[in-house]
């Protein structure tokens, strides 16, 4: 298949070498970015009315669209676990999602002439200042999501990024890591009633430190309208946001149906759609 204009035979060796690739302005501020600002304001704005009408949310600004909900969680920091789990829900959001031009990454990408969205495993995370017990610790997106090892995460940001605000940390290469094998911590025990969060920091990547060692880090600066791409076996986490406004960024997550490795699980999801890891995969756990 010919390359889509927006991805450049150099762009699809770096992605194949490092495990990631940010596309500078690949998508469209007015189009695709800003109705989903629009969107998170408008529902801070509900909320607000709803639990603290005594809050006076300034007029949307693109620039500063989460101005209200520093507000709301001044308030009541419960009051952004709604907005949170809201804000996955707007249209502006899953018309992204599902767009065409994601499609045609996967594609070229991930060789697949039938893709698919992740179902369940998109949102759109607010990594607060002084939260760092949401960040997500070295993990790959395949553990947390199955579908199939041929997938990739679309990572974009919402706010102009900067180092102090904990960008994603990425293990450059780390997807070829052969035979990743994970251990779990401590004797937890119902794993269907943790979060994903939870979930991420229960298990360990066996051999971490070695592996870390082995892979330079890297933690790209995505401005708003930047594509970050994640091969679904890259390792990495969250850095931790030291800075004074939340980091937004979206996660959409797609994958290669033909690919053998998901047609052997049958798609199955993973723990962020309540399947427990280790009964698909058993020979990647480690018990002891
Ligand atoms: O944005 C981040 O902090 C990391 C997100 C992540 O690792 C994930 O959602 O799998």
């Amino acid at each position: 298949m010919a390359a889509p204009d927006f991805l450049n035979e150099a762009q699809v060796e770096r992605f194949k070498r490092d495990g990631f690739l940010l596309i500078n302005n690949f998508y469209d501020i007015e189009e695709d970015i800003l109705p989903v600002c629009k969107g998170v304001y408008d529902l801070t704005r509900l909320v607000a009315a709803d639990y603290a009408p005594h809050l006076q949310i300034p007029p949307f600004a693109f620039n500063d669209f989460d101005a209200g909900y520093r507000q709301l969680i001044a308030f009541d920091r419960r009051l952004g676990g709604v907005v949170y789990d809201a804000i996955k829900q707007l249209p502006a959001f899953i018309r992204l999602l599902a767009d065409k031009r994601h499609e045609d990454l996967v594609a070229r990408l991930r060789k697949s002439e039938v893709a698919g969205i992740a179902g369940g495993s998109y949102g759109i995370r607010i990594d607060n200042p002084g939260e760092a017990k949401f960040n997500t610790h070295w993990h790959n997106d395949y553990f947390a999501h199955l579908r199939s090892r041929s997938g990739l995460v679309l990572w974009a940001s919402l706010v102009p990024l900067t180092p102090e605000m904990g960008p994603v940390i990425l293990a450059a290469g780390s997807h070829r890591e052969p035979d990743l094998k994970l251990r779990k911590l401590g004797g937890v025990g119902d794993i269907s009633a943790m979060s994903y969060q939870e979930l991420s920091s229960t298990f360990e990547i066996d051999g971490l430190d070695r592996i870390l060692a082995k892979y330079p880090q890297a933690v790209p600066m995505a401005q708003p309208g930047d594509l970050l791409l994640i091969d679904f076996n890259t390792i990495h986490c969250s850095g931790e946001n030291l800075s004074s406004r939340a980091r937004w960024s979206m996660q959409m997550r797609w994958f290669s149906f033909d690919d053998e490795s998901g047609r052997a699980i049958k798609w199955s999801g993973s723990f962020a759609s309540g399947v427990d890891f280790r009964k698909v995969h058993p020979e990647m756990i480690i018990n002891e």
